[in-house]
């Protein structure tokens, strides 16, 4: 996939966040360079603007979650358009936005190789396990929700979303870098089976040696590989511009390794980027620095290594 075209997608909405914000994440994404850098490592690269959508007003609740018509309407345009751009040979890369919106890439995503008979595997880099449920979560967000209900045969949300969107099995999640779940949430993980590196795991033996058994799994299924990137995955010393940091996380040559490797395995071909709130943050850093995570995820490498890319 490292050959492929590129396609950002901007997701500007904070819908499912309760700290206002990350809405204006593609905006510093495009300011942090990130347009530039895909160019220069893939050759070309497209940007297809943002997807226009309701704001968020009040406190609307419908089928048991807050927002449920506007995150819909947002949802089902990127779903499609996440097909479509995979589709067309290239790779979304979507500029969220506050992580509910992965119910519309992971959608788009799932459909494209569902209907091709591609295996497919997301690789969840996140402080959180976004397993809660409107009668779990403790805040009531939906960018607390997206792994559970993308992986619920029977979620409304899915359904309204429209034909074309149906739930992931849960084992083709595989989280890294959770170091924060709440107790219902908990047991609620350990029942579905779903698979998390937490930190301690990263601690104890290494960034190196999770990410090697992780993507030996993905690499024995082969397919798609699809990357939900949520900032806070980051130590919030070297990302503070988001709005649920949790401290204990990935330093910048650690969650570096996990992108380069990523890269390696030649399967990656779709990213979320999000959580990134430039209301709290300081000069852009947050978003310059997944430009550079971005740039690894991409093949750039310190020196050319394994016979692989020479950039
Ligand atoms: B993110 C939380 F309660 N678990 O559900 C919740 F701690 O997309 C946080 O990973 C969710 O940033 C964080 O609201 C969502 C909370
Ligand atoms: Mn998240
Ligand atoms: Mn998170
Ligand atoms: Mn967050």
């Amino acid at each position: 996939m490292a050959k492929t075209i590129p396609a950002l997608i901007g997701m500007p909405t904070d819908l499912g966040a309760s700290r206002r914000g990350c809405s204006m994440g593609p905006e510093a994404l495009r300011v942090a360079g990130i347009h530039t850098v895909l160019q220069r490592l893939c050759g070309r690269g497209v940007d297809m603007g943002d997807i226009k959508g309701p704001k968020v007003a009040g406190e609307v609740y419908s089928n048991g979650y807050r927002h449920f018509d506007t995150a819909v309407a947002w949802f089902r345009t990127l779903s499609e358009r996440v097909y479509e751009t995979l589709s067309a040979g290239q790779c979304p890369v979507v500029l969220g936005g506050d992580h509910s919106i992965a119910i519309g890439s992971v959608s788009g995503v799932a459909r494209y190789c569902r209907e091709r008979d591609i295996p497919l595997t997301i690789l969840w880099l996140d402080a959180h396990a976004d397993f809660n449920t409107p009668a779990t979560s403790p805040s009531g967000n939906l960018h607390g929700m997206p792994v559970a209900l993308l992986t619920d045969p029977d979620s409304e949300m899915l359904r309204t979303m429209g034909p074309g969107n149906a739930a992931v099995a849960v084992d083709s999640f595989q989280l890294i870098g959770v170091r924060s779940i709440d107790r219902i949430e908990k047991q609620a993980v350990l029942t579905a089976g779903l698979e998390i590196y937490d930190m301690r795991r990263i601690d104890e033996t290494g960034m190196r040696a999770v990410m090697d058994e992780v993507l030996d799994k993905v690499k024995a299924r082969g397919g798609h590989l699809h990357v939900s990137f949520d900032i806070d995955f980051l130590d919030p010393l070297i990302a503070p511009g988001t709005g649920t940091q949790v401290k204990g996380g990935p330093d910048y040559r650690e969650a570096q390794l996990c992108m380069e490797m990523i890269y390696d395995t030649g399967l990656f071909g779709s990213l979320d980027l999000v959580e990134i709130n430039p209301a709290l943050d300081i000069r852009n850093q947050t978003a310059e620095i997944a430009v550079e995570m971005t740039a690894s995820l991409f093949g750039e490498q310190i020196l050319a290594r394994h016979g692989g890319s020479k950039r």
